[in-house]
């Protein structure tokens, strides 16, 4: 697929932009991987509902290698095209996948984050595909500060599940932004979208999305590439996913057995 000099402007300009239909021709074998996913959760799976909260929200990465759908997906779809053309790169390289379910009726809500500073990963170069395999109206869908990757500072991480700190050094980073409480200064993109539509969001675009109001399960696989300027990038932390005994160091690009170029 050909994306146009007005979407890459787009991306570029406000972090994220919406693709309608591109992986329409994948989405039963990405309903299988993420079927597959739900009931075979890795040690990564992870419940974010909050006590009292009714209905599911469940998210798991890191496990195309296990499951054939995505590894296919990812290597055989439009993405790498795309996420070329996005991030302006010759190269591009795998990062990982995501697996993000809300069942019907799910009261959680996503908090405001950005995906960059929970990751070893420094560079402009980077996109992220938010795939729904379901119908998913516009307040159920996912939220993106307008323009929020280009801020100076990194928004503090937190656990999804008890909003504490990530990491300890707090002062690095500035609070988590409440666009609701302040809609003049912080403006949202939002999408209604169809099984197959993506979203591409640079890794620092801060993002969130509302519970699931709907009747029907918002199942969505999230996928996340890399171009030519990633590095490695050490951390306070461990950082999420892990990754456990990468052995990269700080500046050294991202080891292409474990990332590989697509
Ligand atoms: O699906 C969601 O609710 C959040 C998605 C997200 O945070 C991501 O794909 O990075």
């Amino acid at each position: 697929m050909n994306i146009s000099k007005e979407q890459i402007d787009s991306y570029k300009k406000d972090g994220a932009i919406k693709i309608p239909s591109l992986f329409t021709k994948w989405i039963n074998d990405i309903k299988e991987g993420i079927n597959f996913n739900i009931y075979n959760p890795s040690l990564y799976g992870a419940e974010n509902t909050k006590k009292g909260q009714k209905g599911r929200f469940f998210d798991d990465y890191c496990n195309w290698q296990r499951i054939p759908q995505f590894e296919n997906i990812i290597k055989n779809s439009d993405a790498r095209n795309v996420a070329a053309q996005l991030m302006g790169s010759m190269n591009v390289q795998f990062f990982h996948d995501h697996v993000l379910y809300k069942s019907a009726g799910s009261e959680t809500s996503t908090p405001w984050h950005q995906d960059g500073p929970y990751y070893f990963v420094k560079g402009n170069m980077t996109v992220s595909f938010w795939i729904p395999v379901d119908y998913v109206p516009i307040e159920s869908s996912l939220r993106i500060i307008k323009a929020s990757h280009k801020w100076s500072r990194e928004v503090t991480p937190t656990k999804w599940l008890t909003g504490e700190d990530f990491y300890k050094n707090k002062k690095d980073y500035i609070p988590v932004p409440d666009p609701d409480k302040n809609p003049t200064k912080y403006k949202t993109l939002q999408w209604e979208m169809n099984p197959g539509d993506a979203i591409a969001f640079h890794f620092n675009a801060v993002h969130g999305a509302r519970g699931n109001k709907t009747n029907t399960k918002r199942r969505v696989l999230s996928l996340r590439f890399v171009g030519d300027d990633a590095r490695y990038i050490e951390r306070s932390g461990k950082t999420s996913p892990p990754f456990p005994n990468h052995n990269m160091r700080d500046g050294q690009k991202l080891r292409d057995d474990w990332f590989p170029f697509i």
